[in-house]
């Protein structure tokens, strides 16, 4: 079902990579075509089974996972990780990468026509799969995500800036369309989950509230809120045109360690971020120099416009 043409331009891809990204946006374009399909697809937003922490798991999750590492076994990728997956898989004896992926982020969303995504990491591959996985996120030698909205969009990082491509539906190829974006360094959009906020901790309150104060409080400027439900579209519109998102740690059970996982969503995002001169934290700490200590481990994530996150910062450490 996957095409092994090429598929991305390769210019600013490092030779070595070149054959995985290559390999990962076809899938993407064939991930693409079902979600473009819908309902004529079936039922792809049906609840078929759960993941490892429980996490209902959507059939478009289960098979964009499969269709990503029938694509990825065999090639260059020795550890495949999947947030679908309970354990690494070995997709290869020799592969010199250890890939990491949300295939579908934002499933709930599926059913609602509202853009969805899918997250990777790529690090250089260990003997083990843990010591593949966790270790700084600093490591990582590429993150990026394919954006299924209105256009397809790859971005992505290698650790030269960060590059957007958009896919050419009729030539089922993603083009270069900016060689190095930049997130602005603030902005007046906060995006959080508001209906948890009597779950927050104080930091977060007080920062939220600031927010709510508009021009008259301590920010200075009135803010708008956005939340899709969708780390992929929050982190393009973000990289787009500015702003912070918030996904904290809360007192709800479970919530502890805020929702997203570090080692294929918070990791990749973090990295596409900091590379577009952006920050992301836990709330206090860089995300880049915390590593995971399981492959499914969540961490609280702050990213964004490198002022907004700086004042969340503030407020942790203000509130410590
Ligand atoms: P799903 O993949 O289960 O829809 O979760 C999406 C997500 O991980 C992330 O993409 C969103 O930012 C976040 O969850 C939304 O979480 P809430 O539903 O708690 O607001």
């Amino acid at each position: 079902m996957t095409t092994q043409a090429t598929v991305i331009a390769p210019d600013l891809i490092p030779e070595a990579l070149y054959p995985t990204l290559n390999a990962l946006c076809a899938v993407s374009i064939d991930v693409a075509g079902v979600i473009a399909r819908g309902a004529l697809g079936g039922a792809l937003a049906a609840q078929v089974g759960e993941n490892t922490d429980g996490d209902q798991q959507k059939a478009l999750d289960v098979m964009a996972d499969e269709m990503f590492e029938a694509a990825l076994r065999g090639g260059d990728v020795r550890w495949y990780a999947s947030e679908e997956q309970e354990e690494a898989l070995k997709t290869s004896e020799t592969g010199r990468y250890a890939l990491a992926i949300d295939p579908l982020d934002g499933s709930s969303n599926i059913d609602v026509n509202v853009s969805i995504g899918t997250i990777f990491s790529i690090f250089d591959a260990k003997e083990g799969a843990e010591e593949s996985f966790l270790r700084p996120a600093s490591e990582q030698i590429a993150g990026g995500y394919v954006l299924y909205g209105p256009a397809t969009c790859l971005v992505v990082s290698f650790g030269n800036g960060t590059q957007q491509y958009v896919l050419d539906p009729a030539k089922r190829e993603f083009v270069l369309v900016a060689e190095a974006m930049q997130v602005p360094t603030t902005s007046k959009e906060f995006a959080i989950n508001a209906s948890n906020e009597r779950h927050w901790t104080k930091p977060v309150k007080a920062y939220i509230d600031g927010c709510l104060a508009g021009k008259d409080g301590p920010t200075g400027m009135e803010h708008n809120m956005r939340w899709v439900g969708s780390l992929v579209a929050e982190t393009h519109r973000i990289l787009t045109r500015g702003g912070v998102f918030l996904y904290p740690g809360d007192s709800r059970p479970g919530y502890e360690n805020g929702r997203l996982r570090m080692v294929y969503e918070c990791a990749p995002i973090a990295m596409v971020i900091e590379q577009a001169g952006g920050k992301a934290t836990d709330g206090a700490t860089p995300i880049l120099e915390r590593q995971a200590d399981g492959l499914h481990a969540r961490v609280p994530l702050v990213f964004g416009s490198a002022e907004m996150v700086q004042q969340v910062t503030d407020q942790h450490v203000m509130d410590h």
